[in-house]
């Protein structure tokens, strides 16, 4: 039996900048809950959430931490997320499983690049949220204007539930029993009404008991309101703390047990059963009494534990001995053993309820964002998924050892299976296995796993870019293909018109052919023969895409036409068309944001230029850092880490997306052109 029930658990994600102090903050809950004896230390290795042995070294999370701890009657699942914009997609996936998101804020640093991505993905997962502006303990801070900024950045639904008092020594409560003086900024009383003012406007009763009946409202009066003000964003609690002090640490223990939401008080998530347009919305509610439905949003490959599935139960029960299917399978697996997860442990339970983040180890068939069920009423059901960024750093790997090629092969797509912004492509052209993160740190850990955990050891360099082709005019192309060798011939005559379409309207085939000139059964083997080209490339060897190709005209002969004849006649008439229709080879061109100290302005823009970037625009932040967003070709970021740490000394850092595909200059082009002479000539 479980210890607690389904309304009795709070699921919350800490998110926001590396180096906010979520990992400690955890540390100072557990503590303050009595469930660790004292606070463990990031710096020392002896934080629970930081346990992999690769973080303890580095000092930081890499990855998702996860514990729970009973308090008051409460069970708090705390989901500790890493900071770095390398490892975004872990601390986004985690989103899936909870309903509260704390976006939590470095005093000193203020609004991070984190802190802004975090909120949006929160935001579109429609979950209640919260700020905790955490260090308060440091000097000079100015967390008036803090405040100030940040319901200038996210709204002005943000508000203040404590103040911090004495200099941050300690934290004044403005909600549950508002008293005293002292605050360093605003006061307690102004705090207090504009909660109270906020919250009421959700609720014609309260709203009329409040302003014209001047009742004073109690927290417990409030409370259904409160989660609905939580539920709309119509509120945004802002909290203060110092993990490293302790300092407001109790506050926001409060501020979880009684006023966060359970699972049913949070946006019921969405859950969609069947596929692309015919999708519809399904309805999975917390209660331990249907049929059980969770969603696996996360795996990991223990090189010791074996495979470990972690799940949010969303509606109904799992216990040990039953029996659960994984999405569509028509057979179940038995739940031989079910764990909680607490850092680096697995806690053996016998029971989950709605709502419960738990574990199965050693079931290989389960996969990240699976949806685990008691019943084939739910097949086809999953849950909206979460965006990723588009990984765009790219590392060509090899073994470094022959024979070790499955080995690696395995070993990546088992690493792939973990982590949603981690993709492994073959590029045939290339002939080279790539794999794309989103930043180097990302690849670096991913490589150092490769190595200490698979033990395979493999060599790397730059991939090629993910060039493409297309054509830039309207052309018309012709090829009779003839072939008479001893017994059968072959014979097809194709002529075809081909222009450009826009960026993204991707490949159109048509046929315009008139009074059977070429029987209708070869039209499907001259889209063939075009979509070899299209694929293989007709000018640099990279896919080519948006063209429209319309096939006019054509002979055939009632012995010698077949399949092939049409198809090798499609693909020449194409190629001919395109030699004389412009083609162009386009490139990736990726959105930079840099983020550094304001004095390197002049170097990072006169770099970037060289790269064939160009800025668009820079925002002076606080305490002299500077954010510059520009362009620049994704192939000419090559060791760009490196430099932009030799400018900055080590403390400017970056993040791409894609943006859009350009055509490369003249003489790119007709470098690439040339390469691909000489390696289709050899
Ligand atoms: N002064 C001070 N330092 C803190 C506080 N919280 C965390 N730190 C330190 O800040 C660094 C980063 O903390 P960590 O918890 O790893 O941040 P995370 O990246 O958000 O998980 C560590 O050296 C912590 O000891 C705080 O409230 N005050
Ligand atoms: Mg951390």
């Amino acid at each position: 039996m479980s210890e607690y029930n389904a309304e009795d658990v709070r699921n919350v994600a800490l998110v926001g900048h590396a180096g906010a102090g979520k990992t400690t903050l955890v540390e100072a809950l557990l503590a303050a809950a009595g469930a660790i004896k004292e606070p463990g230390s990031v710096d020392k290795g002896t934080a629970v959430c930081d346990w992999d042995d690769m973080e303890k070294e580095l000092k930081h999370s890499l990855d998702v931490g996860i514990t729970g701890f009973t308090t008051h009657g409460k069970h708090i699942n705390l989901l500790d997320t890493p900071g770095y914009p390398d490892f975004l997609g872990r601390a986004l996936s985690v989103l899936s499983a909870v309903e509260t998101t704390a976006i939590v804020v470095n005093a000193e640093n203020g609004i991070e690049p984190l802190t802004q991505r975090m909120w949006k993905a929160a935001d579109k997962r429609n979950h209640c949220r919260m700020f905790i502006i955490n260090r308060i303990d440091a000097d000079g801070l100015d967390l008036d204007t803090l405040t100030a900024q940040i319901r200038e950045a996210f709204g002005a639904e943000c508000l203040p539930i404590n103040l911090p008092a004495d200099g941050g020594q300690r934290v004044i409560d403005c909600f549950f029993n508002p008293s005293g003086d002292g605050a360093d900024f605003s006061s307690v009383e102004e705090a207090h009404s504009q909660i109270i003012d906020q919250v009421v406007e959700v609720d014609e009763d309260l709203m009329e008991r409040y302003l014209e009946q001047g009742q004073a409202l109690k927290p417990e009066q409030l409370h259904d309101a409160f989660e609905e003000a939580l539920r709309e964003a119509h509120l945004v609690p802002i909290c203060f703390c110092s993990g490293e002090t302790g300092a407001g640490i109790p506050e926001l223990l409060e501020i979880l047990v009684r006023l966060m939401p359970n699972p049913a008080e949070g946006n019921p998530p969405p859950f969609m059963k069947g596929e692309g347009a015919e999708q519809q919305p399904v309805s999975v509610v917390p209660e331990p009494d249907k049929h059980a439905v969770a969603h696996v949003f996360k795996v990991i490959n223990d090189p010791f534990r074996g495979k470990i599935s972690l799940f949010r139960i969303h509606q109904g029960r799992i216990t040990t001995n039953g029996q659960l299917y994984i999405g569509d399978a028509r057979k179940p697996f038995k739940v031989n053993h079910l764990y909680r997860v607490h850092g680096a442990d697995l806690i053996e339970v016998d029971e989950g309820v709605p709502g419960d983040i738990l574990a199965v180890t050693r079931v290989d068939d389960i996969h990240f964002d699976a949806v685990l069920h008691d019943s084939h009423d739910e097949d086809h059901y999953h849950l909206t998924s979460i965006e990723c960024p588009l990984p765009l750093f790219g590392l060509a790997v090899n073994v470094a050892k022959r024979g070790d090629e499955q080995k690696l092969t395995d070993a990546l797509h088992k690493l792939e299976s973990e982590d949603p912004c981690f993709h492994v492509e073959h590029n045939a052209a290339a002939n080279e296995t790539v794999m794309r993160g989103l930043g180097e740190l990302h690849l670096k850990v991913l490589m150092r796993r490769l190595s200490e955990q698979f033990h395979v050891d493999i060599e790397t360099k730059p991939p090629s870019i993910p060039y493409r082709e297309t054509i830039t005019n309207k052309a018309e192309g012709h090829h009779r293909h003839k072939k008479q060798t001893g017994g059968a011939g072959q014979f097809g005559e194709v002529y075809l018109r081909i222009e450009p379409r826009g960026q993204g309207e991707g490949f159109e085939f048509a046929d315009e052919t008139v009074g059977g000139c070429i029987p209708n059964q070869f039209i499907p083997s001259i889209e063939k023969g075009v979509r070899q080209v299209l694929e293989e490339g007709a000018i640099a060897g990279y896919p080519m895409q948006d063209v429209r190709v319309a096939v006019y005209d054509g002979k055939s002969h009632p012995v010698d036409s077949k399949d092939i004849a049409f198809a090798t006649a499609g693909k020449k008439a194409f190629l001919d068309a395109v030699e004389k229709a412009k083609p162009a080879v386009l490139e990736p061109i990726v959105k930079i944001r840099i983020t550094a100290s304001d004095n390197h302005m002049g170097d990072l823009a006169g770099d970037l230029s060289s790269r064939r970037g160009r800025i668009q625009g820079s925002e002076s932040k606080s305490r002299g850092r500077i954010v510059i967003d520009g362009e620049v070709p994704l192939a000419e970021l090559e060791g760009y880490e490196s430099r932009l740490k030799s400018i900055t000394g080590g403390e400017g850092s970056y993040t791409i997306e894609l943006s859009h595909y350009e055509a490369v200059p003249a003489n790119i082009q007709k470098q690439l052109a040339d390469a691909f002479q000489r390696t289709s000539d050899e």
